[in-house]
Order: structure tokens, then sequence, then C-alpha cells
């Protein structure tokens, strides 16, 4: 089973800067770890950087078009802004884990709302890193729940 992992604008500085908002580990370190994960649950993964939201789209409607089996996303900023990505995953119709590293609803009042919860089977946020593996058995457990349904 293929899982599509999205990160959206300005995580490709992870690890290099705001470190003590977001960690010491590189995102490709972090996707290095989750695609080791992954393995051990008989699952492939792809993952994507890209610091613009046509880009993320086009990922979103390629996963549906090569048949992933679901995404997990960090929308990065476009979690606030980005009506034309929510579309893209309720167009795609494929179970979707929200992640984020920080707590958003711990942070600035205009962290608090995501456009994307409302279309996401649901959100992970806080658990820095960990977040990502957290999201991989949150997806898998889903897709298993839905499997013969
Ligand atoms: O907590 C998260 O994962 C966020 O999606 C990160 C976004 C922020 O806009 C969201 O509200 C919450 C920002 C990503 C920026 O990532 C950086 C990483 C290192 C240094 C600077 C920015």
């Amino acid at each position: 089973m293929k899982l599509m992992i999205l990160n959206g604008p300005n995580l490709n500085l992870l690890g290099i800067r705001e470190p003590e908002v977001y960690g010491y580990t590189t995102l490709e370190e972090v996707m290095e770890n989750l695609a080791v994960e992954a393995d051990s649950l008989d699952l492939e993964i792809e993952t994507y950087q890209s610091n613009h939201e046509g880009d993320l789209i086009d990922q979103i409607h390629r996963a549906k078009r090569e048949k992933f089996a679901g995404i997990i996303i960090n929308p990065g900023g476009y979690t606030h802004t980005s009506i034309a990505l929510r579309d893209a995953i309720s167009g795609v119709d494929l179970p979707t884990v929200e992640i984020h590293l920080s707590n958003i609803h711990a942070r600035e009042q205009f962290r608090h709302h995501s456009y994307i919860a409302p279309v996401a089977v649901g959100q992970i946020s806080g658990f820095g890193t960990y977040g990502y593996s957290l999201a991989l058995l949150a997806l898998m457990n889903n897709l298993k729940n839905r499997d013969g349904k």
C-alpha cells in the first residue's frame, strides 16, 4: 500500500532555523526515519515538500491518479489560508491525516483555525516530529477499518 507524505511551505527549514520551536532534526532525516518505519509496517511512502501551493495541489491529484491509499500532510502556513488545498483534498476523496509539529491551538489565534481539518480524517498537533509516526499509525488504522466496509 502506497501513502503520500506532503510537507508545505518553509518545512524545508526544519532543523536549520528556529530549533527551539520546531526541533533539531532536518525534514530529510524525519522523512528517512519515517520510510524505515513504514517499511516495517509493510507500507510504502513517497515524500514531497514544496513551498508552492499549486505544486502541493498537483501532488494531491497525482496521489489519486496513481492510486495512493491515503495522504499525510503538514500544510504549514497554508493550513490557515488555503481553500484551494482543502478543495483538492476533498476533491480526491483520499483519507488524509493533517499533522503539525507544534500545537497550533496553543499558539497565536490565527493558527487556531485550519481549513484542512474538516476534510481530514483527523489532526495530530503538538508532538514534534513524532507526530509523523503517529500519523502513519493513525492512517494505517483508518485504512484497515474501512477495508471490507
Ligand atoms: O507546527 C507546524 O507543523 C506548522 O504547520 C508549521 C508551520 C506553521 O505556519 C503552522 O502554523 C504550524 C510553519 C512551518 C515553518 O517551518 C519552519 C521550520 C523551521 C524554521 C522555520 C520555519
